[in-house]
């Protein structure tokens, strides 16, 4: 398209660091003048998909809604970060088709298991062991990693800055920005 909008799609484990990675990445491109919005939990699932939960198929029509709505954003002249696990590839593959060839980048936050547990900021990995919350991400329901994503973070070894660093420098390569 001819207004460089485009999906920048974050995927990984529950505290792996995609809502902070995306929303510091949108305060970097708000002060650089581009239209910009985060569609995250916060947003999303308290209201348009209120309804929804976390089986298979509510997640699956979680991410379709949100794709839907991407490129709506995406219509309209805006880059859109979105911030959801997004577990299974078919349901990314799908956004993806739904958009112009490289207007959605995926990017894989990827963070070991072990270590999300550890961050735990809202002890739901807890509650997820002691079968407290069912069909939880990497312990009682599928995360399916990416397998060819447009950029890989780590954030168990990178700081937040760093990870922003490393995607606006894949955006520049790519001249998105
Ligand atoms: C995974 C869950 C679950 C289950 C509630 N499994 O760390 P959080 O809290 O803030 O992010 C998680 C969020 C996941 O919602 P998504 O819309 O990103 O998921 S999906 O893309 O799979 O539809 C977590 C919280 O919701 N949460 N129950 N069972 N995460």
């Amino acid at each position: 398209n001819g207004h460089g909008s485009f999906i920048l799609w974050f995927t990984g484990l529950s505290a792996s660091g995609k809502s902070s990675v995306a929303n510091a990445l949108s305060h970097r491109l708000f002060q650089e003048g581009k239209q910009v919005y985060v569609l995250d939990g916060d947003n999303v699932r308290h209201g348009l998909n209120a309804d929804l939960g976390f089986n298979e198929r509510d997640r699956k029509e979680n991410i379709r809604r949100i794709g839907e709505v991407s490129k709506l954003f995406v219509d309209s002249g805006q880059i859109v970060l979105t911030a959801f696990i997004s577990p299974y590839r078919e349901d990314r593959a799908v956004v993806r088709s739904l958009v112009g060839e490289g207007e959605f980048l995926e990017v894989y936050v990827h963070c070991p298991l072990d270590e999300c547990e550890k961050r735990d900021p809202k002890g739901l990995y807890k509650k997820a062991r002691n079968q407290e919350i069912p069909n939880f991400t990497g312990i009682s329901a599928p995360y399916e990693e990416p397998e060819n994503p447009e950029i890989t973070l780590n954030t168990k070894e990178h700081s937040i800055d760093e990870c922003v660093e490393q995607i606006w420098n894949h955006l520049q390569v790519k001249q998105l920005i």
